[in-house]
């Protein structure tokens, strides 16, 4: 039997029932989880994304002096590497970001300012998310060119270190390639491969987008670059990866699928890629072998999947 999965964009309503809220898996060493402040403000701002209805705007949220502290340290230090460390496609991106949604080292930028850039950009919008989704779902959204995106900031304990997405890893990594015609039309290859999925295809896609979309790197006229939004978002495995070279290897799905990873380490072994259009065929082909019994196209029109 086919696992159920949204034929139309509105369909993506039912995750937010679905999400794991924080610290289910990671309670022990979060850095907020014995903090009764930041768990109210949690408790706070995810409400927002549990009441969220596709096609409502994003509420917009007022930051706090505290928050706001977490996301200059973040940026003030991430903003120096980029310009020696990050794809040709986000430094190309970034300044849009500052001119058009708020980006700065003083302002946290609102969600549906970013999300109706990105969708002049692309067609990619963003849907708020209260915390990690189940892989399959979290990667049947991109199929409709929709980013689930967490909306609060991490502990500003450590400002440098967060066990989960937060806010900070979903601005400065994620949202700067969503603008990228090549990247979008990659990220929502694995999206449409997603749809329907048996749970082994899931979980070789999901480790396919692991090592992309999150770690990975591409060679760009001869320099090695940081395109993944956990490198591009990360400062100490920003530096280090792009100079492992021992733990390069060239992008191959069938390869990365199998590749077994750590989750709070540095990553033993990065991808390497030419291109987001090159990833995008290599990830094409490789979903299509899989033995899902019809095919899947998208229609953007109505934003909906038609089956084939
Ligand atoms: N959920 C959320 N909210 N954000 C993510 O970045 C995310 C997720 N990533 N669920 C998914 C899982 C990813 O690790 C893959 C597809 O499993
Ligand atoms: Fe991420």
């Amino acid at each position: 039997p086919v696992p159920w999965f949204p034929r139309k964009i509105a369909d993506l309503d039912s995750f937010a029932a679905k999400t794991l809220s924080y610290g289910e898996e990671l309670a022990a060493d979060h850095p907020g989880f014995t903090d009764p402040v930041y768990r109210a403000r949690r408790e706070e701002i995810t409400r927002i994304a549990r009441t969220y209805r596709h096609g409502q705007p994003i509420p917009r949220i007022e930051y706090t002096d505290s928050e706001r502290a977490t996301w200059r340290a973040v940026y003030n230090n991430l903003t120096q590497l980029y310009p020696t460390h990050a794809c040709r496609e986000h430094r190309y991106i970034f300044p849009l970001l500052e001119q058009n949604c708020g980006y700065g080292p003083d302002n946290i930028p609102q969600l549906e300012d970013i999300s109706r850039f990105l969708r002049d950009c692309t067609g990619f919008t963003l849907r708020p998310v209260t915390g990690l989704l189940s892989a399959r779902d979290f990667l049947n959204g991109l199929a409709f060119r929709v980013f689930h995106s967490t909306q609060y900031v991490r502990h500003h304990s450590v400002p440098l270190y967060t066990p989960e997405p937060d806010l900070c890893h979903e601005l400065l990594g994620h949202v700067p390639l969503f603008a990228d015609p090549d990247f979008a039309d990659m990220s929502q290859e694995f999206g449409l491969a997603s749809l329907g999925a048996s749970d082994e295809m899931i979980e070789l896609l999901a480790t396919v987008y692991w090592f992309t979309v999150e770690f990975g790197l591409c060679k760009q006229n001869g320099e090695i670059r940081a395109y993944g939004a956990g490198l591009l978002s990360s400062f100490g495995e920003l530096e280090h990866s792009v100079k492992a070279f021992d733990s390069h290897r060239p992008f191959d799905p069938a390869v990365a699928a199998r590749t077994k990873y750590p989750i709070t380490e540095y990553q033993p072994i990065y991808f390497v890629t030419d291109s987001f259009a090159d990833a995008k065929e290599r990830i094409r082909r490789f979903a299509a072998e899989s033995s899902r019994p019809f095919s899947v196209r998208y229609n953007p029109l109505t934003q909906s999947v038609e089956i084939l």
